[in-house]
C-alpha cells in the first residue's frame, strides 16, 4: 500500500506523548478533500483519559499523494506539536504507526471560514448572484443560513490577527493564509489551519520556496509572486486579502482577473476596490496590508490592536 514508505518503526519519546491507539479512532464521514488529502470526522475513544469519546477531525493522504505531499503532513505534525493558542488549530493526536499517518485535530463544527461565509448569504443580499451548496456541517440544510452582524465580522479580523500575532511570535510563516484555511468552531471561535506550507523562519525572516507546487496566487505579496520571499509581512498581505473575502461573505478576490495577469496589474499599483458595505476604516485596513513595501505594512500586533478599537467603538 501507498502508507509503507512512510512507516516509522519507532517512535521517538518526544511523538510517544501524541501517538493515538488507531483502534481507537472510529473514522466517520468525509469533511473535505483536496487533490491528494482528505479530512474526516472521526470519533477519538478515550482520548486525553476521557470516558466517552471526542469528535475529531482527522487529516491523511489520499492514495495517490507523493512523498512532497507526505512530508507536508509530517511537517504539519512538527509544526502543531507546539503551537498553542485559541486562534489557531490544536493538535490532539497522530497515528503514525502500523498504517498511513493521520494527524488528529479539533473539530470546528462549522467547518471552513469560507464556506461559513458563503451559506450565511442571503438570497436578496447584494453580494448573492451565486448559489453554494449548503454545507455538510449543517444537519438540517433547509434551515436558515445564520446571519452574521458587521460586529461578527470585525470579530473575525481580530481573531485571525490574533492568532497570526501569536504564530509571528514564534516566528512561523504560514504562506497560505486564506478564508479556505480558516475554521470556524463553537462560538464562532476562529481557528487558523492548514500549516502543510508553513516554515519556520528561525532568524532569518524570510524564507525562500523550493519547489512549485500548487501557488496561491490571489492571496500573495508581490514579493511573493516574484521572488518567492515569505515573511510575516507577506502574511499581512494575505491577511488583507482574508479581510476583502469577509466583507463580501467569501467572494473570490479580483473577479475577472486572470492570475497570470496579477503580477503586473498590481506591480502598475492596481489594488481591488472597496467592497460594497465595507465601511471606509475597514477598506483603509485592507489597503495597509497592501503596501508595496512589506514594511510599510502594519504588523499582526498593530492590527490586532485596530481590530480590538473597531469593536470596541462597536459597543
Ligand atoms: O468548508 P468545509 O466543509 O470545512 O470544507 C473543508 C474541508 O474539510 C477541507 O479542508 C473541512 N475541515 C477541515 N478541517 C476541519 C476541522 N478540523 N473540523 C471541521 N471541518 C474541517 C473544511
Amino acid at each position: 500500500p501507498y502508507y509503507k514508505e512512510s512507516y516509522n518503526n519507532s517512535v521517538s519519546p518526544e511523538d510517544a506523548k501524541w501517538e493515538f491507539e488507531r483502534e481507537n479512532l472510529q473514522l466517520d464521514t468525509t469533511l473535505g478533500e483536496g487533490e491528494f488529502g482528505k479530512v474526516v470526522k472521526a470519533k477519538a475513544f478515550n482520548l486525553d483519559g476521557k470516558q466517552n469519546y471526542t469528535e475529531v477531525a482527522v487529516k491523511m493522504l489520499k492514495n495517490c499523494a507523493s512523498g512532497v505531499e507526505q512530508q507536508a503532513l509530517w511537517s504539519e505534525f512538527n509544526l502543531l506539536k507546539d503551537v498553542q493558542h485559541p486562534n489557531v488549530i490544536r493538535l490532539l493526536g497522530a497515528c503514525t504507526q502500523n498504517g498511513p499517518t493521520y494527524l488528529i485535530v479539533e473539530y470546528c463544527e462549522h467547518g471552513s471560514l469560507l464556506s461559513y461565509l458563503r451559506n450565511s448569504r442571503l438570497e436578496e443580499n447584494g453580494y448573492v448572484n451565486q448559489r453554494y451548496k449548503p454545507s455538510k456541517h449543517i444537519s438540517n440544510p433547509k434551515e436558515p443560513p445564520e446571519l452574521l452582524t458587521i460586529r461578527d465580522l470585525l470579530s473575525f479580523g481580530w481573531q485571525i490577527a490574533k492568532g497570526m500575532k501569536y504564530l509571528s511570535e514564534i516566528k512561523l510563516v504560514h504562506r497560505d493564509l486564506a478564508a479556505r484555511n480558516v475554521l470556524v468552531g463553537s462560538g464562532k471561535v476562529l481557528k487558523i489551519s492548514d500549516f502543510g506550507l508553513t516554515r519556520d523562519v528561525y532568524e532569518a525572516d524570510t524564507y525562500l520556496k523550493q519547489s512549485k507546487g500548487r501557488i496561491p496566487v490571489k492571496w500573495l505579496a508581490p514579493e511573493s509572486l516574484y521572488a518567492q520571499i515569505y515573511t510575516t509581512q507577506s502574511d499581512v498581505w494575505s491577511f488583507g486579502i482574508v479581510l476583502w473575502e469577509i466583507v463580501t461573505l467569501g467572494a473570490p478576490p479580483y473577479p475577472g482577473v486572470p492570475p497570470e495577469r496579477l503580477y503586473n496589474l498590481l506591480l502598475a499599483g492596481y489594488r481591488m476596490d472597496r467592497p460594497e458595505n465595507c465601511s471606509d476604516e475597514l477598506y483603509a485596513v485592507m489597503q495597509k496590508c497592501w503596501k508595496t513595501d512589506p514594511q510599510d505594512r502594519p504588523t499582526f500586533s498593530k492590527l490586532a490592536d485596530i481590530f480590538d478599537r473597531m469593536l470596541q467603538q462597536r459597543t
